[in-house]
């Protein structure tokens, strides 16, 4: 349908076809307006959205309340840089410090600057605090890692659509199997190891989540050999598993807690490096920092965006909701789906090849036409994430939606 002025979905994805950077492959939907649970696109059709961006729009898009905190911050002050203080900067700093446990916090913009920021903090730690002879410390990272995109972040993946053809890479990392409690425990024990990074739940690699014990055997080796436990909570975090973080399921505390995505609700890029002092201070004036780094206008969304989780029990609703959906996707009856996964409302199935090597994607563009917007993770899985927001009504909505379609794949 394109009536009048109005533009279809497919003129907007021949622009970006003939002027971006081919450097994706969306679902081709054009998404113009988004409210809590829902998204829709350029031609009025509206849809469930079952990413929420990654996990950024866990507070559901177009929150009022922090678009209300984004006008009004943006009509005072948006960014000084850090060469001068601001009035929000030290309020938000006290705010997340406190909402988190930490002493102190280090403002970033997107994950992977975060996850940046958290290895340079160990290696430095590792140098100044453990002593390790320099240009030797080892971070350890797990098998089917996903950090982000950046050169020093891509030198430890193992997936060559990241990392192909991006060489020389960053030495100093080592990789084990993920949820294997002995190379882990092995390899941590090993001399000039300064931390251990992971992803409590795995997200790119398709919602792994590991064997109970397994964040804890982490937590208590990594003590045991003083080194730094550095959780990628960027996805997994601020309710989305169903607790504030997804290492409160194993009640651990990462030494250095990444933070991204729904910081700011999906509002503006704002990430979070949280440790304490010991760690926090080795990082002296001039070496390191960012331009847009906990500049007001991210500060104020933050504190608002953590506050709606608070407010609207967001961790509780993902819980419950959560449950409730595996349930309901446990029950389908169709031999299509050989999976079922996930904690809170990160969840995922996995969907076998069917009709004419039919993959999940294709379940996708099912699932698009019948109103409800989720993405294939490799090739079998797909991941469910809606807005933490949404209620049981909507999610028994959504679980028929999802079951009707699968069932008629097989027909
Ligand atoms: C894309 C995936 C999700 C992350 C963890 C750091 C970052 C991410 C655990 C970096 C980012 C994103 C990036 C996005 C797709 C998405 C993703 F499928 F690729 F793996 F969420 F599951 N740590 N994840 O998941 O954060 O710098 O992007 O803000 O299109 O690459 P960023």
């Amino acid at each position: 349908m394109n009536m009048g002025n109005n533009r279809g979905n497919d003129y907007y994805i021949e622009l970006e076809d003939k002027y971006g950077a081919h450097n994706y492959h969306p679902l081709p939907v054009v998404l113009e307006k988004g409210e809590g649970v829902f998204v829709w696109d350029v031609e009025g059709k509206k849809y469930y959205d079952f990413l929420s961006a990654y996990s950024a729009v866990n507070q559901g898009h177009c929150h009022p309340r922090l678009i209300q905190v984004l006008k009004d911050q943006g009509e005072k002050l948006t960014l000084t840089s850090r060469a001068f203080y601001n009035n929000v900067l030290g309020e938000y700093e006290k705010f997340v410090t406190n909402y988190f446990g930490y002493d102190k916090v280090l403002p970033m913009n997107t994950g992977v600057e975060a996850v940046e920021t958290a290895l340079k903090l160990c290696r430095k730690w590792a140098y100044q605090v453990k002593g390790l002879p320099e240009n030797q410390a080892k971070i350890i990272v797990v098998k089917d890692n996903f950090h982000g995109r950046t050169l020093s972040v891509i030198s430890f993946s193992d997936d060559p659509d990241s990392y192909g053809g991006y060489g020389p890479f960053l030495p100093g990392f080592e990789m084990v199997p993920y949820n294997d409690m002995d190379s882990m425990k092995k390899a941590i024990a090993q001399p000039n190891v300064a931390g251990v990074m992971v992803e409590p739940i795995q997200g790119e690699a398709g919602v792994i989540v590991p064997q109970d014990g397994y964040l804890k055997m982490i937590r208590e080796t990594c003590t045991e050999n003083n080194v730094l436990f550095i959780a990628d909570e960027v996805q997994t975090g601020i309710a989305r598993t169903g607790r504030m973080l997804a290492c409160d399921h194993e009640d651990v505390t990462p030494d250095i807690l990444i933070l991204g995505k729904a910081l700011s609700g999906g509002v503006l890029p704002v990430s979070a490096v949280l440790a304490n002092d010991e760690i926090m201070l080795c990082i002296k004036p001039g070496q390191h920092g960012s331009t847009y780094g906990g500049n007001p206008l991210s500060c104020a969304v933050a504190m608002e965006a953590l506050n709606v989780v608070k407010d609207e029990k967001l961790v509780d609703n993902a819980e419950n909701m959560g449950q409730i959906f595996r349930e309901r996707m446990r029950n389908i009856d169709s031999p299509l789906i050989t999976d079922v996964r996930g904690k809170g409302l990160l969840n995922a199935i996995d969907i076998k090849p069917f009709g004419d090597g039919k993959t999940a994607y294709d379940v996708c563009l099912k699932l698009r036409d019948n109103g409800l917007l989720a993405k294939q993770t490799h090739t079998h899985t797909i991941r469910f994430a809606p807005p933490l927001v949404i209620n049981e009504e909507q999610i028994n909505a959504c679980a028929d939606i999802i079951e009707s379609t699968i069932l008629a794949l097989e027909a």
